[in-house]
């Protein structure tokens, strides 16, 4: 059976990236055991205004620590923190995004959620996601699920607790065409493109999918295909989910499979992120459902 280490090597990893990925990947053990005693909501906000989880800032105190300690990352920007972090102990050019947990409001419910993070080799976190040496992410559900592309296609990994490694799970993942959405949302505060796209989807037959998690509901696609869409909203029209922590590492990991991810009128992965917590309204999922909501954009 194919091992994480064995496939990020096979592909032509640098040993540096390689003790990265596997570093974090490592650490949703220690993640996971957490839960039991972090199951509440602080008072504190992250920077998006958000109330924080526990886990959340449980979660980010503990990756931020061991990728700081690792001397693999000189530059790490996290959906917690206000400002970007340097690390002048590093070795590497290696720049950091990460959603320590995304979903994070799922916790006091036991739904799934999981950890995402975007790589970038040099040139700091403010870069399109195009320029992505690598992305994965993380998810808790039966099984801890680890998901990883480094520009290769994308493959699936499944924590083996005897053994303590990643064990292949599913390799060269294509998403399908599939029929289902998830919206997120108030149906009151959806742009009148929005609308249209969710009238086509009701009339070809679409069915609805939404868990109220980014990683989880994107996760789906890769086996259903279909769409994950958190639009933009009369209020805030350019959405709730963050452009650097969210869309472009998913972005890049949909993309990879076969897949696209859109504002409703640009591939969101050329976009150039202006600012840490910059925001998007997003489209990700199958490509041809994704060219159809691109179309009835540009004729709204
Ligand atoms: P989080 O990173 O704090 O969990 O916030 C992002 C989450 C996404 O995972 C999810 O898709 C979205 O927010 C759900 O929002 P809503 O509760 O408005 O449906
Ligand atoms: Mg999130």
């Amino acid at each position: 059976m194919l091992i994480l280490r064995r496939y990020l090597e096979s592909c032509g990893c640098e040993p540096d990236l390689v003790e990265l990925i596997r570093l974090i990947a490592r650490q949703m053990e220690t993640i996971r055991k957490a839960f039991l005693e972090n199951q509440t909501f602080e008072r504190t906000l992250n920077p998006s205004g958000e109330l924080q989880t526990q886990m959340d800032t449980w979660a980010d105190e503990h990756l931020i620590k061991v990728v700081g300690n690792s001397g693999l990352v000189r530059e790490l920007a996290s959906e917690e923190q206000p400002d970007i972090i340097r690390f002048d102990n590093s070795r590497t050019d290696y720049c950091m995004v990460m959603d320590p947990l995304d979903g994070s409001s799922l916790i006091s419910t036991n739904l799934a959620v999981g950890t995402i993070v975007g790589i970038y080799e040099g040139g700091g976190v403010l870069q399109p996601g195009s320029k992505l040496r690598a992305a994965f992410y993380t998810l808790f559900g039966p099984l801890t699920v680890l998901v990883v592309s480094v520009g290769k296609g994308v493959q699936s990994f499944a924590w083996d607790q005897e053994n303590e490694h990643y064990l292949l799970l599913r390799t060269c993942i294509s998403i399908p065409e599939g029929k289902q959405y998830g919206t997120g949302g108030l149906k009151m505060e959806w742009p009148p493109e929005h609308i249209k796209v969710i009238d086509y989807f009701d009339q070809n037959g679409f069915k609805i999918r939404y868990s109220g998690s980014f990683v989880a509901d994107c996760h789906q696609l890769l086996t259903y295909g279909g769409i994950y869409t958190y639009p933009g909203s009369t209020k805030n029209p350019e959405g709730k989910l963050r452009l650097l922590f969210e869309a472009i590492p998913l972005g890049f990991i949909i993309t990879q499979a076969g897949g696209r991810i859109t504002d409703g009128k640009r591939n969101i992965l050329e976009i150039v992120p202006e600012k840490q917590h910059q925001t998007t309204p997003l489209y990700i999922g199958s490509k041809g459902i994704i060219e159809k909501i691109e179309e009835i954009y540009s004729s709204s």
